[in-house]
């Protein structure tokens, strides 16, 4: 009787202990929040996009849609070789080119003849989607399709029944190839194309033809995990630019609506809109070469193991995703090249990022929401536990103390997303001598975001100290990590200047103070020529073979160039004879050097004629030229 008295006793109290403590509530999420699929998207972090098709045998980075399949013949195709690199490279997905712009598809659609059943490719019956969707299930990595929109073959295109053409494309891919991650919808519409033979220039209304709403529907019945790409999302949006790099401040915001394909003010979406209302973090896109297609003449200008971690550390260490282009060879496979400095890069990170110097460490921060949030969170290295702050508290520090004097160069913080991104201000400083002295970065340190790696001057410090002046709500941090790279040299990026070898020449047309600035090997001065012609005099008579030309690399890349004809004559009066017309395809959002072959002709005059301009009110830019 005693005994079971003074069990009720304890166990009511027990009861009382449990329910009477204060429950700390976790901090309300503050709006707009991620869907569960893209926090899971966003840990990916990096994976890698194929372009291959039509384009990799015909030397093209835009095929105009009318390339033969027959041309089509990897001998040695090997989709499990390019998994296995990727597997090798980090990489946790892959988005394959399953139709480009040429309208070319990988896979034995019933839709069209444009497609890999009409190539040599095993007799006909090759489908690199199914391929590759089966190497990825082998090697346990993710699959995606990338289908372009714009399809510059098919006859109907610019009707409504292209459209139906186009989601009954994608309903083949979404239903016979397994799950997909991600669909990749480019905004890409140059409108030049073959159309059947009509060779014409089509425009369509970017906001309303392809009907994605009802796309939405479809993709939502059959694919409800993946994530849909395009310059605004809805699932994840393109980063503004195709050099592989997002802003230091990132906000994983877009202001619902207002970004569209084709979107004309796209520079804001590297860093997304502040004051945003839905969720639409960004995907970083780049190729390891130059270009998106294989091209042989790249072979040597294959993004080195400095620029591509260098490019992780402006991607995944702002907020973003990184899509890591592999230009796939004329015999089906990835290039050693690039595999070789997509594997360095792999291992290159993982040696800067190894040794986690807060790991486990106890941090005193100046506020906490309750133990359960408290800082010992920041250094358990599982991302679901946060710590946070209390309600109306939206700055506060964190201080941690080394065992041990350590020299430190980088750090890592995550936010705890599925509640938002809050961080918008923050500094990080080392002590010494009882001061506190600020880490020297070369960006801003405002917003955090799923993933924010800071690289700074070493510093021999045992304590390290995170100030949060500012956020949009209480403060909600999984992790923050510090650690030594080692001596790394800053990577500086410069045009590959190798093709800008040639003849020495002058521009009778132009203000020789204006002039050397497009023969002075420098990228970051451009030339600026009024009109539409510039004529190029080489002093004499000379074979030449090659043009080249290196558009604006500002931030803005004023005054492209997107359809040309090259002239030459041997009187200035005559500069006549037509070597080639052509387009500079996607100069818009990649404009690398351009150069383009002829068969070899003597003249002593060259002249460019800009056909059509990116943007037409501008004059043409040339941060370079040279004639070979
Ligand atoms: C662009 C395309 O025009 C390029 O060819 C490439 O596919 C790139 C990833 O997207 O918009």
């Amino acid at each position: 009787m005693r005994n079971s008295l003074a069990f009720l006793l304890l166990s009511g109290s027990l009861a009382c202990f449990t329910a009477c403590r204060p429950t700390v509530e976790a901090p309300a999420p503050v709006l707009p929040v991620p869907e569960a699929k893209q926090v899971a998207w966003q840990q990916m972090e990096t994976y890698a996009f194929v372009h291959f098709g039509l384009n990799t045998f015909n030397d093209r980075e835009w095929g105009y849609g009318d390339s033969s399949p027959a041309t089509f013949n990897p001998v040695r195709l090997d989709c499990e070789q390019w998994v296995r690199t990727f597997v090798a490279a980090g990489m946790k997905g892959v988005i394959l080119t399953a139709k480009h712009h040429d309208g070319f598809c990988l896979w034995p659609t019933k839709l069209t003849d444009y497609c890999i059943r009409n190539t040599p490719y095993k007799g006909g019956d090759g489908d690199v989607v199914r391929e590759l969707s089966d190497a990825c299930r082998k090697y346990g990595i993710k699959f995606a399709v990338y289908l372009s929109p714009w399809d510059r073959h098919q006859a109907n295109y610019g009707t409504e029944e292209y459209v139906a053409y186009f989601h009954e494309q994608l309903r083949e891919l979404m239903t016979n190839y397994g799950d997909v991650f991600e669909v990749w919808f480019d905004g890409a519409n140059g409108g030049d194309g073959w159309y059947g033979g009509a060779r014409e220039s089509r425009t369509i209304d970017r906001r309303t033809y392809y009907d994605y709403p009802r796309i939405y529907r479809m993709l939502d019945e059959l694919q409800p995990q993946a994530v849909v790409f395009s310059d605004g999302g809805p699932g994840c949006r393109w980063v503004g630019n195709e050099n592989g790099f997002a802003g230091a401040t990132n906000w994983s915001f877009l202001r619902r609506g207002e970004v569209y394909p084709g979107y004309p003010r796209y520079r804001e979406l590297q860093y997304g809109h502040a004051d945003g209302n839905q969720w639409v973090a960004a995907e970083c896109d780049v190729s390891i070469r130059p270009g998106w297609f294989y091209h042989s003449e790249e072979d040597d200008r294959v993004k080195t193991v400095e620029q591509l971690t260098d490019l992780y550390y402006r991607s995944v260490g702002h907020n973003a995703t990184l899509l890591l282009n592999f230009p796939v060879d004329r015999n089906g496979l990835v290039n050693p090249a690039d595999s070789a400095n997509a594997v360095g890069f792999y291992k290159n990170v993982q040696r800067q990022l190894a040794d986690n110097l807060l790991a486990g460490l106890n941090p005193v921060v100046s506020n906490e929401r309750g133990r359960r949030y408290g800082g010992k969170a920041l250094t358990d290295g599982d991302y679901e536990t946060y710590w946070a702050t209390q309600d109306g508290v939206a700055a506060a520090t964190v201080e941690f103390a080394l065992p041990a004097v350590k020299k430190v160069n980088r750090m890592m913080l995550q936010e705890y997303i599925p509640l938002g991104q809050r961080v918008k201000a923050f500094t990080v400083e080392y002590g010494k001598d009882g001061e506190w002295y600020p880490v020297k970065l070369n960006e801003e340190t405002t917003t955090v975001g799923y993933k924010r790696l800071l690289r700074f001057a070493t510093v021999e410090t045992d304590r390290l100290r995170v100030k949060f002046t500012d956020a949009r709500g209480p403060l909600c941090m999984s992790a923050i990590e510090a650690f030594y790279a080692g001596e790394t040299a800053d990577v500086v990026f410069t045009a590959d200047m190798e093709k800008l070898k040639g003849f020495s020449f002058t521009l009778p047309d132009v203000a020789p103070e204006e002039a050397v600035k497009i023969s002075d090997r420098q990228a970051a001065t451009t030339c600026f020529v009024a009109g539409d012609e510039l004529v190029i005099d080489l002093g004499r008579e000379r074979t030449i073979a090659s043009f080249h030309y290196l558009p604006d690399q500002s931030e803005y890349n004023k005054g492209l160039i997107s359809a040309y004809e090259i002239t030459v004559g041997t009187e200035l009066g005559n500069i006549s004879r037509v070597v080639k017309t052509g387009e500079f395809s996607n100069i818009r959002h990649n404009p690398i050097l351009q150069s383009v072959y002829f068969t070899p002709v003597s003249a002593r005059y060259v002249r460019l004629k800009a056909v059509k301009m990116v943007n037409p009110e501008e004059i043409m830019g040339f941060a370079e030229i040279a004639v070979q």
